[in-house]
């Protein structure tokens, strides 16, 4: 399939909730990361939920006109800032990774953060701030008691700038002192142009 030249609209058949397609991304882990990357980078499909869909047969593709272009570029982090490790420390541990943006090539309309995060219970449990603007809770896509599970998270794209960007974690709640923390395994910024 030349997936160049076109968009996708999606009929999603799901013999799975959103949770357990998620789960099978998981097992998935090389080929769908691989696979969704491209599709974010080359702009086709905007949700993890719908690329996973896809990927694993539950969702039919459709060719349709493609609207007017924007540019999708993808950040990440200095090699070796990853994993941040908020497991086994106390409550209102925070830390931090640096994203690099070299060059905006105009305004960014749309922000949005990958995250890969192992054992992030309830949304109270991690806080998210983006350049000291937040906190943002942790999207629901990625709450399990013990599994590593990915996820969108939408970013102001105002709080987006030129040069580094801090992208910081805060262990807030141990939840009545039932889980001591998450570790965040893998983290990409996408940033869309006009
Ligand atoms: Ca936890």
């Amino acid at each position: 399939m030349d997936l160049t030249n076109c968009q996708f609209t999606f009929q999603v058949r799901l013999p799975l909730s959103i949770q357990g397609l998620i789960t099978t991304c998981q097992v998935l882990t090389p080929k769908i990361k691989r696979e969704y990357r491209l599709m974010k980078e080359t702009n086709m499909i905007r949700s993890m939920a719908m690329a996973i869909a896809l990927l694993s047969g539950c969702a039919t593709v459709q060719q349709v006109d493609l609207p007017a272009a924007t540019t999708v570029h993808i950040f990440e982090p200095a090699p070796g800032s990853l994993p941040l490790v908020l497991y086994d420390v106390p409550v209102g541990t925070e830390k931090s990774v640096i994203l690099e943006v070299p060059d905006l090539p105009g305004r960014v309309t749309e922000a949005e953060l990958t995250l890969t995060i192992e054992d992030m219970d309830q949304v109270s449990e991690g806080q998210i701030y983006v350049n000291g603007q937040g906190p943002l809770e942790p999207p629901a896509g990625l709450l399990s008691p013990s599994s590593t599970l990915t996820a969108d998270l939408e970013v102001n794209p105002k709080w987006i700038k030129r040069g580094p960007n801090e992208i910081r974690f805060v262990f807030a709640d141990n939840l009545y002192l039932t889980t001591k923390g998450f570790t965040v395994e893998e983290l990409t910024l996408s940033l869309t142009f006009p």
